[in-house]
């Protein structure tokens, strides 16, 4: 029986035609961020090879400098976006500041975190990068705020690439979600996961439990919840690398937790980087993402690098962690030491 398959470029010309006055430019933009991820593939793909090859920040046996993978992730997106010339300035969870391309006429601007968990990386475990795209208010002028720090509502397109047991795509420009898998026999993008939606059911919940004692009473009173009053009691996975965890409970329902504790009352996750990306995929596949007490999308952000709760998978699940929280008062106030 033939199969048809479709490629990334394939599906994107296709979905141009749906939009007549397309200029293209934003689908370049994709096609500027899946360029260099099949470099950063093929590198995170090497790193178990550090031994032979030199470890990452140490020389190399042919006397080269080893770039440690983050940056060199970083410093391969920031080049084919710029080189693209479609994207006048990049927020990076690798800079401090946004970098403006001086002169740029592009429309438009990336927010990302090129190497997330890159932890990870030493002990082989799945990492992703997470990418979010808004597009200038202003056209004319120099860049002000309201361009660069925009609500996670205005994304016009988000995504994450996963370099797992296979690499995969996952993206939305707020018309679905759809998920394609890299075919290295042939170096294309195939699309594998036609409009992602969490499936119903939900008994998956993934958090770091070690900071269990310094989480929230509402945080605290969910999870107990969940293993005291279900039927049957949820599945716990947690890998510690966000893009495995979101892209295995959108595939399989759950929710993942990175909860406010006492010492961060903001948790660890980044708004701009991680969680308004996350919440805009998770929202186009039927769930939801909140800081526990307002949705994710609505976050009016202030600066670059500001931090939040996140809680994210299938939408009955968060909302109804959201009524916790909501019950032992505003994050930050109730805290009950167990
Ligand atoms: P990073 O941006 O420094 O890589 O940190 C983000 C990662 C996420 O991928 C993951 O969800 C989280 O940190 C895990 O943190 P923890 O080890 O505290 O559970
Ligand atoms: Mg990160």
């Amino acid at each position: 029986m033939e199969r048809k398959v479709k490629t990334l470029e394939q599906f994107i010309i296709q979905k141009e035609q749906n939009f007549p006055y397309a200029t293209g430019q934003f689908s370049k933009i994709i096609r500027d961020i899946v360029l260099p991820s099949r470099i950063i593939n093929r590198e995170v793909n090497k790193a178990g090879l550090v031994d032979i090859l030199g470890l990452t920040g140490d020389t190399n046996i042919q006397g080269e400098q080893v770039q440690k993978l983050d940056l060199f992730a970083n410093e391969a997106m920031i080049d084919s976006l710029f080189k693209g010339r479609m994207v006048c300035a990049i927020g990076s969870e690798e800079n401090d500041d946004f970098i403006i391309k001086e002169g740029s006429t592009g429309k438009y601007i990336v927010l990302m975190d090129p190497l997330d968990g890159s932890s990870n990386i030493d002990v082989n475990v799945s990492i992703g990068t997470i990418f979010s795209v808004y597009r200038r208010k202003n056209m004319d002028g120099p860049l002000k705020k309201e361009d660069l720090l925009q609500k996670g509502v205005d994304q016009v397109a988000a995504g994450y690439i996963l370099y797992g047991s296979s690499t995969m795509l996952v993206y939305t420009t707020g018309h679905g979600v759809n998920g394609f898998t890299l075919d290295p026999s042939i170096g294309e993008f195939l699309l594998s996961h036609p409009n992602m939606k969490f499936p119903d059911k939900c008994d998956t919940y993934s958090v770091n439990e070690g900071h269990y004692r310094n989480f929230f009473e509402g945080t605290k009173e969910y999870l107990r919840h969940i293993k005291r009053d279900s039927p049957k009691p949820y599945k716990s996975r947690y890998i510690g690398s966000l893009v495995a965890d979101f892209h295995r409970n959108l595939l399989k329902g759950g929710i993942f937790m990175y909860p406010g504790t006492v010492e961060k009352p903001n948790g660890k996750l980044r708004l701009t980087f991680e969680a308004n990306p996350m919440a805009f995929i998770a929202e186009q596949a039927g769930g939801y993402a909140s800081t526990g007490l307002e949705r994710i999308l609505e976050i009016d952000p202030d600066t670059l690098h500001q931090r939040t709760p996140l809680f994210v998978g299938n939408k009955e699940e968060v909302l109804k962690l959201e009524g916790f929280i909501r019950k032992y008062g505003k994050t930050g106030e109730t805290i009950i030491q167990s």
